[in-house]
């Protein structure tokens, strides 16, 4: 992957500090412990509103409740974090971008109990291409079912986007790269799909789409949630129930969902080709997706809040 493209500010607890400035102790006990939880949110840069945040409302209450689910004290309000986040971006005069706020617990004390530990949060925001290559939304990703299982229910909960279940992910997408696919899938301890390492995945078989329910362990994506809301719209039958493995190999179309991979769809899943190479569904959702988040679609224009005006 390209090196970070630096942008100019990262702001940190209300401050925004120069970002080659933005540190934090090698004692922080997010570093040790993995207590921490984030985001990934993108502006694009649209015809309609100029540079809008894509889902920002959603995005800004998905990481307080991940927070919450930690028992960590956020010291900034939800409309604090939203005004933060246009405020980063501002800062750094993107036209698009990627943004990262991530909550942590800070340095005070070491050992495995935070709760004496600062709650901290940062937002940086920076140019980010495309995550599975830049091919990959026209041509589709080669992909294999990792050897590494998602984390069980009752484990770590995957309703969180914590810091810690990306030790998990990171075992998934070091063996798919060192075995030259782009991406793994996730199976559950049961044999049912979860996720990519960083994606939502769907299936079209026979016409009806299959997503994994929020008990497969999955993040809740809010890509998944927008792709569920165009897939009504145009007119499919969307069913979240779990999903035996073998799906992949017999499916008509796969593909994955996420702020990063936007819709990628999925060529290959272990050298099994997916359905006759023709991806339909996928490239009706990629176009209405494209157009939603370039405001294009009065409907959901609500989703897009304007960063410059
Ligand atoms: N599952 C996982 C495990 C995941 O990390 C993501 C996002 C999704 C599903 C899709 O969620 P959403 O973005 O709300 O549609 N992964 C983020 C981080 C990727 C990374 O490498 O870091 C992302 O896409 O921003």
């Amino acid at each position: 992957m390209a090196r970070l493209k630096e942008a100019k500010y990262i702001w940190m607890n209300g401050k925004l500090v120069p970002w080659n400035e933005a540190k934090v102790h090698v004692l922080t006990h997010a570093f040790h412990y993995a207590s921490g939880v984030f985001e990934g949110i993108r502006a694009y840069k649209t015809e309609k509103l100029g540079t809008a945040v894509f889902r920002l409302d959603e995005h800004v209450e998905r990481l307080i409740n991940s927070a919450k689910i930690y028992r960590m004290e956020l010291q900034f309000s939800h409309e604090e974090i939203k005004k933060a986040i246009i405020e980063t971006i501002r800062a750094n005069e993107h036209e698009a971008c990627y943004i990262r706020p991530i909550v942590y617990r800070g340095y005070h004390s070491l050992g495995v109990n935070p709760f004496e530990c600062p709650v901290e949060i940062a937002i940086a925001t920076w140019e980010w291409g495309k995550y599975l290559g830049p091919e990959a939304l026209l041509k589709g990703v080669d992909v294999m079912v990792s050897s590494w299982n998602k984390f069980g229910p009752n484990t770590l909960p995957a309703m969180a986007k914590a810091t810690a279940n990306y030790a998990n992910s990171q075992l998934v997408k070091m063996e798919a790269v060192l075995n030259g696919y782009a991406e793994g899938i996730l199976l559950n301890p049961d044999g049912t799909i979860s996720e990519g390492s960083g994606e939502n995945i769907f299936i079209v078989y026979k016409g009806v789409v299959y997503t994994p329910p929020l008990a497969s362990s999955i993040l809740p994506g809010i890509t998944r949630d927008t792709v569920i809301t165009i897939l009504k719209d145009l007119g499919y039958e969307v069913k979240e129930q779990p999903i035996p493995r073998e799906f992949l190999y017999i499916a008509d179309e796969v593909f994955f969902t996420g702020t990063a991979a936007e819709i990628t769809p999925i060529r290959s899943v272990d050298k099994v080709n997916v359905g006759n190479g023709d991806f339909p569904v996928v490239r009706k959702v990629q176009q209405m997706f494209f157009d939603l988040v370039d405001g294009k679609i009065e409907k959901y224009r609500h989703w897009l809040t304007p960063v410059y005006e």
